[in-house]
C-alpha cells in the first residue's frame, strides 16, 4: 500500500487550501472543499474495507452511495491543512443507507466533515446530472465578491451581467452565468437544497453576504471559475463609485460569446 501522504489528491487539497488562505479568502474556519475520488485511485493508498468510524450526515444522498470524497473538516482552518492533513481533512464514503458517511481516513482528532456537507453533496448530485465529469465543489469567502453582495442587487441576471461587463473573459469562462441566493442561515439542509437547485443551472452560486460556491471537473477548473468572479468583483468594487466612461456593451458581450462559439445565457443580456 502506498503512503497516503504522497497521494496526488491529498497534495491537491493541501496546495489549494494553502493558496486560498494566502489570498485572504478563508479566514479562520471559512471555506470548505469536497472532491470526489475514484475508488481505484483511493485503493492504492487505503484498505477500503477498513471503516474507522460511521458518521450520520443528516440527509439522504442515495444517488451517491459508494462514492468516495476527500472533504475539509468542520471547524478546521484552511491555513492548517498543509501542516496536518490527517486532522484537517477526511476521506469518506457514502454508506449503503445513503445517510451515513464511512470514515476511511483523517479527522484524526475525532472531528468530522464540514458543516456545509449538505450543500456540497446536494450540489455534487445536481452537477453530476448535468456533467458526469464533475468532481469538485468548493466554497469560499472571497473578499470582493462578498463586498459586492453588500452593494449590488442579488439577482442571477443582474449580478451576472455586472460581472460579465467587468472583464472581457468573464462571459467566456462562465457563459452559463452565476446563480445568486439571498442571505440565508448556513450549515443546514435548506441552504443545501437552495444551492443545489441553482447548481442545476449554474456552476457558480453566490451566497449573499457570505461567499461563493463553485463546481467543476477538477480543482483548477473550479478554482479558476471562482477567481475569475473575484477578479471581476474587485474591478467592480474599485470602480462602482466612479463614472463609468467605458463599458463592454451587450452587443459586444454577444460578439465575444459568439466568437468563442459558446452557449451562453442570452436572457442575461438586454438585446
Ligand atoms: O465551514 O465557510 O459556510 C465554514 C464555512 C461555513
Ligand atoms: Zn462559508
Amino acid at each position: 500500500m502506498k503512503d497516503i501522504m504522497t497521494a496526488p489528491f491529498v497534495e491537491e487539497m493541501k496546495r489549494t487550501t494553502a493558496n486560498m488562505y494566502r489570498l485572504g479568502w478563508d479566514e479562520r474556519n471559512g471555506g470548505n472543499i469536497s472532491y470526489m475520488l475514484e475508488e481505484d485511485e483511493v485503493a492504492e493508498y487505503l484498505d477500503l474495507d477498513n471503516v474507522i468510524r460511521e458518521i450520520p450526515t443528516g440527509f439522504d444522498a442515495t444517488e451517491l452511495i459508494g462514492k468516495i470524497f476527500i472533504v475539509t473538516g468542520t471547524g478546521k482552518y484552511f491555513k492548517n491543512v498543509e501542516v496536518d492533513p490527517e486532522t484537517n481533512l477526511g476521506i469518506i464514503r457514502i454508506a449503503k443507507d445513503g445517510t451515513t458517511a464511512e470514515l476511511l481516513w483523517g479527522y484524526k482528532d475525532g472531528g468530522k466533515f464540514t458543516s456545509e456537507l449538505p450543500a456540497h453533496l446536494m450540489s455534487h448530485m445536481a452537477r453530476l446530472k448535468k456533467d458526469p465529469k464533475n468532481r469538485v465543489i468548493m466554497h469560499t469567502h472571497p473578499t470582493y465578491t462578498l463586498a459586492m453582495t453588500h452593494v449590488h442587487e442579488l439577482s442571477d441576471k443582474k449580478f451576472t451581467h455586472t460581472i460579465w461587463e467587468m472583464c472581457t473573459e468573464c462571459i467566456v469562462v462562465f457563459p452559463d452565468g452565476i446563480g445568486v441566493l439571498p442571505w440565508m442561515v448556513c450549515g443546514n439542509n435548506d441552504i443545501g437544497i437552495a444551492t443545489a437547485k441553482k447548481m442545476e443551472e449554474f456552476r457558480l452560486v453566490v451566497w449573499g453576504l457570505h461567499g461563493i460556491y463553485g463546481a467543476g471537473k477538477d480543482m483548477d477548473e473550479t478554482f479558476g471559475l471562482i477567481e475569475t468572479v473575484e477578479k471581476a468583483a474587485q474591478l467592480y468594487m474599485l470602480t462602482a463609485h466612479m463614472p463609468h466612461v467605458n463599458t463592454i456593451l451587450d452587443p459586444e458581450l454577444k460578439a465575444v460569446a459568439e466568437a468563442f462559439g459558446l452557449e451562453y445565457r442570452k436572457d442575461f443580456l438586454n438585446l
